[in-house]
Parts: C-alpha cells; sequence; structure tokens
C-alpha cells in the first residue's frame, strides 16, 4: 500500500517556475540598489530605534558573469501559524543557496523561535527536503509562537547560531515575526553580530501587506479551500431550502479572507468587520441589518441562505471591544476568580469586580457561553483569546431571538433554522495552490539572493504577482522602512503596520456594488476545488483580492 497519494505524488513532480532573472545559468546574482524606504509614520521615532538599518534602500537583482562565491550556513524557522506554502519557502532558499555554492548549509530549527532558543535543529539535506516539495504543512520543522523579543534571547540566538557557524538566519512570518527579524537584525548590527536576518511574509490571514508586499502565502489556498467549501454549501442550500448557513472564517483580527470568500462565492451576507468598527455598529445594529436581510428573503419564500462573518468580528464591534478592554485590564491587575467571575450574573456584582455599569450590561446581554469564553479562554499575557469565541454562535443565538420577537409581533412568518460553521484550521495545511507554490518557492529563493549579497534586516519580496511567473519581480524590502509605532502592552513599539481591509480599495467597492443584490437573490459562484492541473485560467488564477488591488 502507497504511503502517499497519488495527487501527492504528482506534486512532488511540479516544478516551481523562476522569473527570468533568477534563470540565467552560470552568472552571478547581484543587487541595484534603490531609493531609500522610509517610513511614512513615527519617522523619527524609528530613526532613534534603527540606527544601524533606517534609510536602506530598495533592492533588486541583475545577473552577471559567474565568480567564486563563498558557502553560506544558513538557520531557517517558521513562526506563528501554518499557511500552505511554507515547505516551498525551504526548498527556494535551499535551491538558491546551493546555487550560490554547492557547499552551502540550511538548518532547520524545531518547532518555530523555540527551536533557536534551546539549538533543537536538524540539517536540511536535498534528501530531507525533497518529499515536502510543494507540499502543506510546516510539519519538515514545526512552528511556533514565542515572541522573541528580549536581548537575553537575542544572545542565545547569537551563541546558537555561532556553535553551527551559521551566518544567516530566515525568518518565515507574519507582520509580529518579521518586526522580530528587523529588531534582530537592528541588534545584531548595532553589537558587530556577523549574522544576516532576512524575513519571509507568511500569514493566510492577509493582513501582512503595503506598498511592497503584494500578499502573504498562504492567503491564496486558504481562500481557495474556504470558498469551495462555502460554495458547497451554498449549493447545499439552494438545493434543500431549509437553512440559513452561519459560517465563521479565520483570519484573526482582519477581514480579507471573509471579503474575498465573498467575491469568490456571492454568499447572501458578509459582515466586514472593519465596517462595522467605521461605522461604529453595535452587535443589535448588525443583527438588526441581518434581520431585515432574513425577512425580505423570506417574504420570497426563501428561508435560507449563507452568511459569513469574520473571526475577529467581536473586537470590532464597539461596546464588545471596551468590554473586552476592561475585562483584560481587571484580569492583570486583580487576583481575579475566573470561574466566580464568569457565573456572576449581577450587573452591581459585576461592577465590584471593576467593570463599568455600560459594559456589565453588554457582558450579561451575551449567552453564558460566550460570556464563558470571553473570561476563560486567555492567552499568555492573560488576554481573551478572540479568536476561540464562537462568533457563528452568538449571532445564532442573538438572530434567533431577534426573529422569535418579530413573529410573536406578527412581522415575521418564516422559519429560521440555523447551522453554525467554523472553517479555519482545514485551510490552512493544503498542498499549496500553484500560485502559492510558486509564490513560496520565489520568496526562499530571493532571500538566498539577499544573503549571497551579504544584506540584512530585509523582506523577501516579489512584485507583480497577478503576472505569470516569469514577469514577477522579486525585490528586497527594507523591514525598518514598513514599521510605524503602536501601542503594544502599555508602552510604545516599532512594528510592521497590519493591514486591514480599506474600505477605500477596490475589493471592497467590488464587494459593496453588489451586496443588495447578492442579500436578496442566489447569485452564488460555485468555485469547486484547488486545480492543481489543467487551464492555467484555472490553475493558476490569483485571489479576486489581488487581481482587483493590482488591475481595477
Ligand atoms: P499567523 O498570523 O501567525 O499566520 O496565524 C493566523 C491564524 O491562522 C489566524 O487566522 C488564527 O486566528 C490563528 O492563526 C489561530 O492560531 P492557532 O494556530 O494558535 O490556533
Amino acid at each position: 500500500m502507497n504511503s502517499i497519494s497519488p495527487l501527492q505524488v504528482e506534486r512532488l513532480n511540479f516544478e516551481p517556475t523562476l522569473p527570468e532573472i533568477f534563470r540565467k545559468n552560470g552568472t552571478n546574482i547581484t543587487i541595484t540598489k534603490h531609493d531609500p524606504l522610509l517610513p511614512t509614520k513615527d519617522r523619527e521615532s524609528i530613526k532613534v530605534r534603527f540606527p544601524e538599518t533606517f534609510g536602506k534602500p530598495i533592492i533588486t537583482f541583475r545577473s552577471e558573469e559567474k565568480q567564486e562565491t563563498q558557502p553560506h550556513n544558513v538557520g531557517v524557522i517558521f513562526s506563528g501559524g501554518q499557511a500552505s506554502g511554507g515547505h516551498n519557502v525551504i526548498a527556494g532558499l535551499f535551491d538558491g543557496l546551493k546555487y550560490l555554492n554547492k557547499n552551502s548549509k540550511l538548518y532547520g530549527f524545531l518547532n518555530g523561535p523555540d527551536g533557536l532558543l534551546t539549538n533543537n535543529h536538524i540539517e536540511l539535506t536535498a534528501e530531507l527536503i525533497k518529499p515536502f516539495r510543494n507540499s502543506g504543512g510546516f510539519d519538515m520543522i514545526g512552528s511556533g509562537r514565542t515572541k522573541l523579543n528580549h536581548n537575553d534571547q537575542f544572545d542565545t540566538v547569537k551563541e546558537n547560531c555561532t556553535k553551527l557557524d551559521i551566518s544567516s538566519l530566515v525568518i518565515i512570518g507574519g507582520d509580529d515575526s518579521n518586526t522580530t527579524a528587523g529588531i534582530l537584525a537592528e541588534y545584531f548590527l548595532a553589537n558587530n553580530i556577523p549574522i544576516q536576518v532576512i524575513g519571509c511574509p507568511k500569514t493566510i490571514d492577509g493582513d501582512l501587506r503595503n506598498d511592497w508586499i503584494e500578499t502573504s502565502f498562504g492567503f491564496d489556498t486558504a481562500c481557495k479551500v474556504y470558498s469551495e467549501l462555502i460554495g458547497s454549501i451554498c449549493r447545499d442550500a439552494i438545493s434543500a431550502k431549509k437553512y440559513w448557513h452561519i459560517i465563521k472564517l479565520m483570519g484573526r483580527s482582519a477581514s480579507h479572507i471573509a471579503l474575498e470568500c465573498a467575491l469568490q462565492t456571492h454568499a447572501n451576507i458578509t459582515i466586514i468587520s472593519e465596517e462595522v468598527e467605521n461605522e461604529k455598529l453595535t452587535l443589535q445594529n448588525i443583527i438588526d441589518s441581518i434581520c431585515s436581510i432574513i425577512l425580505n428573503r423570506s417574504n420570497f419564500g426563501k428561508n435560507y441562505g449563507i452568511l459569513l462573518v469574520p473571526e475577529g468580528l467581536v473586537e470590532f464591534i464597539p461596546e464588545i471591544k471596551v468590554l473586552i478592554s476592561e475585562l483584560n485590564d481587571l484580569m492583570a491587575e486583580n487576583d481575579i476568580n475566573q470561574e466566580s467571575l464568569a457565573n456572576t450574573c449581577d450587573s452591581t456584582e459585576l461592577e465590584k469586580y471593576g467593570l463599568s455599569k455600560h459594559s456589565a450590561e453588554v457582558y450579561l446581554a451575551l449567552p453564558a457561553e460566550i460570556r464563558l469564553q470571553l473570561v476563560m479562554d486567555r492567552d499568555s499575557h492573560g488576554n481573551v483569546q478572540v479568536s476561540k469565541i464562537d462568533t457563528e454562535k452568538l449571532l445564532i443565538h442573538k438572530l434567533s431571538s431577534r426573529l422569535n420577537d418579530l413573529k410573536n409581533s406578527g412581522d415575521y412568518n418564516g422559519s429560521f433554522s440555523p447551522q453554525g460553521h467554523f472553517f479555519g484550521y482545514e485551510g490552512r495545511c493544503v498542498a499549496p495552490s500553484n500560485f502559492d507554490a510558486n509564490y513560496c518557492y520565489n520568496l526562499g529563493y530571493t532571500a538566498a539572493a539577499m544573503i549571497g549579497a551579504g544584506e540584512t534586516g530585509y523582506l523577501s519580496s516579489i512584485k507583480n504577482l497577478n503576472m505569470p511567473v516569469s514577469a514577477w519581480q522579486p525585490h528586497g524590502i527594507p523591514i525598518s522602512g514598513m514599521m510605524n509605532m503602536e501601542r503594544r502592552h502599555g508602552s510604545e513599539k516599532p512594528v510592521i503596520q497590519k493591514y486591514l481591509v480599506d474600505l477605500g480599495g477596490k475589493p471592497f467597492a467590488e464587494f459593496s456594488k453588489n451586496r443588495d443584490d447578492w442579500a436578496e437573490n442566489d447569485r452564488y459562484v460555485f468555485p469547486g476545488p484547488i486545480q492543481y492541473f489543467g487551464p492555467s485560467s484555472i490553475a493558476d488564477a490569483c485571489t479576486i483580492t489581488l487581481t482587483l488591488e493590482k488591475t481595477g
């Protein structure tokens, strides 16, 4: 019996494409330096914190006559949540390093930043990497969410790298992890530690994006997986005609995934958290507007539909945001018995704990299950784990109760039979789409090219992603130029700015133009499963978000 599927066998044979510049055998890849990239905000504060890496130029690549280059010993880690294509970043990095010098070595630190701190590593050889090419998951070396933010941790990283003679480190992660990459590069330069640091943009959430990072890897594959599932549910809904499907979609803060899935499937209703915040919509406002669509469809005999909800919604609803922040503060300041707080159903009692009167009322209006999640599910900093809140159940509870009232008052005579879903983990480790497989391989290869050129404090970037791969343009982008100052855990910190849905942007405009029609009529689109083979217009397509952002 084969231990890998026929599809896995075929995917192993897939050869990612490199753009022209990386395909000139027998040449050296060198860099061209362009204008410096300066932060758009908080320039002076960033300059003070990044004296060594501030004002570095954007770089592109060119090929020159081949000369002997030194071998490089490089370390690599995954940091944060899984995203399809990670193994191809490593494959591209490995191939790029071997192209520089066949004696180069690549070490994978295991289970994310923890591996760097404990020197838990393996050497990544051609044989070891081979079965992981074009596969999903991060299981080649694992990942983790430990944050590297203290100098003593940086010194440990230095010691462990020195033991392996490592002169470059590649951090594959999201906005926080790449912020760390920038800080580490600065620390090493400031302390004359000869270790280069390069980042690669990963996260299914799509929120590590700016003028230079057109998308983060994993977003394409995850949205295709969720859209396939949503499309199948749409088909079930118009077949059975009896359920409203309330679907929570992963994406911790930003609503890019929900928006892309709406564009791909034309679900009847999609909530965009950024719009909720911008319009200061209360939970009741949201429930009322969903109910009016449910009522309208019911008047046409359609007691079914699809509602997409972004994972991070509750944090964008003003009164719940205040409640969460008050709960975070009181949990941090006081030695509180979480269980008795969770069981308190009296507003005066809650005020004694330190909640404001308004937050106590908001808290008590939530279903018991959600109250429990708000109080009990805390991360290592004591903060609410917003991603663990069953927002789909919260909405089902509130919608059912409102529709019941409307029924009792004679304003609604339909039937509301809800089904809750959460699509998250099923989209993070699928074999990468052709787009992500190619994109990731190129990100890794670009990281190797920057290592070869001796650069540090850069993020690997590919531009022109809506074009065929041959026209893609690899870049190196200085991380300090993408920073701004934000308040985190009580103090001002330099961080790469998270990209939320732009309500003035083209993807949102496209959604907004169509949403009334999608709400009333059944305009469902059924994207079907990811296609790895077949017509390029399907197999190599990128997301609608990227297409709209690049071309309109
Ligand atoms: P990253 O930003 O680290 O890539 O993770 C994103 C994400 O998939 C979110 O969408 C989700 O909220 C979170 O990870 C889940 O985290 P965990 O894997 O720890 O449950």
